[in-house]
């Protein structure tokens, strides 16, 4: 058996006002819970320093980009990176990335895993933004991710607790070519924090199966790649937006091993043997004996 003791590490509502600071300490006191109950991982959700900003069109980029971090770890985060490496444990963290790459400004939707000496193993940056790049003042809210972040460009696997660890953001977690590419890289545990508002201006008749729709992707992404899966919601109704809970740690069966049941700041938990993917990974899913790469051509085809 090779047990990876896991928190999802759910936030309720971020306030456009709170404080770095005053994340940080919820961050905190989640990651202490998730010590005192033996984890050896928390997974938080995606920008999880911020108000989830892409609501809102902003005209003035210095307003945009006071919700993004410039270093990681930096003055403010660098807490949780030191208590990390105090308890022996680490955690994935979704944030705003701002960085300069050959002299040219980008900003991407991030996520980073970080073991429990306190450094960075992995990094990741959102793959499929979803929304729009242009402001639609017809929806209720925004969904600006195209226009405030760029696309990363591929999804990794890090040996990291013992096993191949992957990480993805959000929307990602509902297009299976993300699980697959990660699959094929031998992932063993996917880790994907999301913020979903309930209600989806472009398609309204889907709102009352949100949360359906959040684990129908998440669990088959699971068993169909032999994975554990990790889905952690930032919840709650934030700046007037309802957001859905349902964060959740999944088997490589597909089965939900553990829950949120509320929508603000919590801790759901399993002891997630990873040597359980192996019985879906050598069988149903063996992709060398099973997968025939020749007829799927058209899903990498423009
Ligand atoms: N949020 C949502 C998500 O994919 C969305 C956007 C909601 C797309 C509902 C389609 C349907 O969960 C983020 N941040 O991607």
């Amino acid at each position: 058996a090779r047990f990876v003791n896991v928190a999802a590490g759910q936030l309720g509502p971020i306030a456009r006002r709170e404080s770095r600071t005053e994340v940080v300490a919820r961050l905190v006191a989640l990651m202490r819970q998730a010590k005192a109950n033996g984890c050896d991982l928390i997974v938080y959700p995606e920008l999880a320093l911020t108000t989830f900003f892409p609501r809102w069109y902003f005209e003035d980029q210095a307003e945009i980009d006071s919700f993004f971090e410039r270093e990681m770890p930096g003055p403010e985060t660098r807490a949780l990176f030191d208590l990390a490496s105090e308890l022996g444990i680490g955690f994935y963290l979704g944030y705003a990335e701002l960085t300069a790459e050959a002299g040219i400004v980008r900003r991407y939707n991030t996520s980073i895993l970080v073991d429990k000496s306190g450094a960075i193993v992995a990094k990741y940056r959102k793959v499929h933004l979803p929304g729009h790049a242009e402001h639609e003042p017809w929806r209720e809210f925004q969904h600006l991710e195209k226009r405030y972040f760029e696309p990363g460009s591929g999804f990794g696997v890090a040996d990291a607790f013992g096993g191949m660890m992957g990480m993805a953001i959000c929307n990602d977690r509902r297009w299976s070519e993300t699980y697959r590419v990660m699959g094929l890289q031998g992932v063993e545990m996917v880790m994907i924090g999301y913020n979903t508002p309930v209600h989806n201006p472009p398609a309204p008749e889907h709102d009352d199966l949100s949360l359906f729709h959040n684990h129908l992707v998440m669990q088959s992404g699971a068993y169909q790649n032999g994975t554990f899966v990790v889905g952690v919601a930032k919840a709650g109704v934030e700046e007037g937006v309802d957001h859905i809970g349902g964060s959740c740690i999944i088997a490589p069966s597909g089965e939900i091993i553990a829950r949120c049941t509320t929508k603000g700041d919590e801790l759901a938990l399993a002891r997630c043997d990873l040597d359980l993917c192996s019985s879906y990974k050598r069988t149903t899913f063996n992709f060398d004996v099973h997968r025939q790469p020749r007829a799927y051509g058209m899903i990498v085809e423009r």
